[in-house]
């Protein structure tokens, strides 16, 4: 299967040049001037258009199991919401319940997942902690091609992580060659303070952002950065919301400490009235943690992304309707935590960002799909348009124009919190291993075509068992 791109500005992350894409059998093959069709090739013209990696999103939780219901996007619709809006590749997941063998349930998440129609991988939540964690942690990088553990410092009586395990997995994240990452809320603190709300009589989605405060954030964030410190190992702080976590990484990375920040589309975009909004049904839809700002934080994070201090963008994904979110109705508590937004990420850090000049477009690269690409460990496989490259691509067409609506969109949610946004900027084309899966506002997708992402450790643990010869060959990214 051969598909030519023609007449388009490749976008990397690195550099823009004028050329032409030859993709064969899922791989890109040429780029270059002026390249001739192989004979039954499908050719895309791109003129006008910019020809970009796909999107990596390095954040969602398809189909995910959380506060006695089940997010209402699958691993096949959510995949293919994220072609709609560019997004070729997830990194997803898996989240064993506290006591749940994590092999077990990495396997759970892994057959959810066998019906992706795009690639994804998993990070691995840890959520407990005993001596066989210690090593199903280790058979996970070793064979199974996970290099980041997940920890919830929230969600205290579900799956919060205490400081203890924290401090034991992070140092066995460093013995692998994994990356920790984190979600930095004090849970603690969140408990205590949807108690003390709760009491006083406020039971509305208003309750949600005044029991999760930026200064919850800012600690926690603060102290996974100084364990990680103590520890020297890496840090990934997931879904920064606010100036206080913001702060707390710019000091790090300022003083040479190698700590990386992901934001959401929602945060840098929506703001914290949306939860005194007088219809539950939208004040709910919006209830997610950390919860959305104020403006305030919205123009700190912005200023994140521009100096460098955040890396990544993200969305988060992990969908409740209505009718999941009215669990909550007369308990804010009890409103499952999630908002949307694979299919959006793109287009509105497009229009927000590079039309307003906020982000060159080789910025926009960066943060959309190289940098993930690069942190955990997939780059130059993923996030970049070079010969060997998986065939991922979006050809982007900088003068469409759309209003984003869940009317309109392909997530299985009832509600988007983008709702009525007006972009300039969007995907014409989404190539995904090689093949076109969305032209001009149409998915042509296949269920199960997604194939699993192995990604690699980082070097200490390759030499660590290449040493002991137990891999006669680093681990081959398998195609
Ligand atoms: O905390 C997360 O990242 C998961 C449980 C999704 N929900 C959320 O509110 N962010
Ligand atoms: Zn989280
Ligand atoms: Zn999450």
């Amino acid at each position: 299967m051969n598909v030519l791109i023609k007449g388009g500005t490749v976008v990397n992350a690195e550099l823009s040049i004028r050329a032409d894409i030859l993709c064969t059998d899922g791989l890109i093959t040429q780029v270059g001037a002026d390249i001739d069709a192989p004979s039954g090739a499908t050719i895309i013209d791109a003129g006008g258009q910019f020809v970009m990696p796909g999107g990596i999103d390095p954040h969602t939780h398809m189909q995910l199991p959380f506060m006695g219901t089940v997010a209402s996007e699958d691993f096949e619709t959510g995949t293919s919401a994220g072609l709609a809006g560019g997004t070729t590749m997830i990194i997803d997941f898996v989240i064993p319940a506290p006591q749940q063998n994590i092999l077990e349930a990495y396997k759970q998440w892994r057959e959810w997942a066998e019906k992706s129609v795009s690639d994804y991988s998993f990070h691995v939540a840890i959520t407990w902690w005993d001596d066989s964690v210690y090593d199903d942690m280790e058979t996970l990088v070793r064979d199974h091609g996970v290099n980041s553990f997940k920890h919830f410092m929230a969600y205290k009586g579900a799956i919060m992580a205490s400081d203890e395990i924290l401090v034991n997995s992070f140092a066995r994240s460093l013995e692998l060659g994994a990356i920790p990452t984190v979600h930095a809320e004090n849970g603690e603190l969140v408990f205590r303070l949807q108690k003390e709300l709760f009491e006083k009589g406020i039971t509305g989605p208003e309750g949600h952002p005044l029991s999760r405060p930026p200064e919850c954030e800012g600690e926690a964030a603060n102290r996974a950065i100084r364990i990680a410190e103590v520890l020297k190992v890496p840090l990934y702080i997931v879904h920064n919301s606010c100036r206080q976590s913001l702060e707390a990484i710019t000091r790090a990375r300022n003083e040479g400490q190698r700590v990386f920040g992901e934001v959401l589309a929602g945060h840098l975009m929506i703001d914290d009235s949306i939860y005194r909004h007088k219809d539950f049904d939208v004040a709910a839809a919006h209830v997610m943690s950390p919860p959305f700002r104020s403006s305030e934080h919205q123009d700190a994070l912005w200023r994140g992304l521009q100096s460098g201090n955040l890396q990544t963008t993200a969305t988060d994904h992990c969908c409740f309707c209505a009718d999941q979110k009215a669990a909550g109705k007369d308990d804010f508590r009890l409103i499952p935590n999630g908002t949307g937004g694979v299919e959006n990420r793109m287009e509105v850090l497009w229009h927000h960002g590079v039309n307003t000049g906020k982000l060159t477009m080789n910025e926009f690269v960066k943060v959309t799909s190289t940098n993930a690409a690069q942190i955990f460990n997939v780059y130059p496989r993923k996030g970049s348009i070079s010969v060997g490259a998986d065939a991922d691509i979006v050809v982007w067409d900088p003068e469409a124009t759309k209003t984003i609506s869940s009317k309109t969109d392909h997530q299985n949610v009832d509600y988007n919190i983008f709702e009525g946004m007006e972009v300039k900027g969007c995907p014409s084309y989404t190539i995904s291993q090689g093949n076109v899966v969305y032209a001009n506002g149409e998915l042509d997708v296949q269920r199960g075509a997604g194939k699993y992402v192995n990604r690699p450790p980082f070097a200490a643990y390759y030499d660590a068992l290449q040493k002991q010869s137990r891999l006669a060959e680093p681990v081959a990214v398998k195609r």
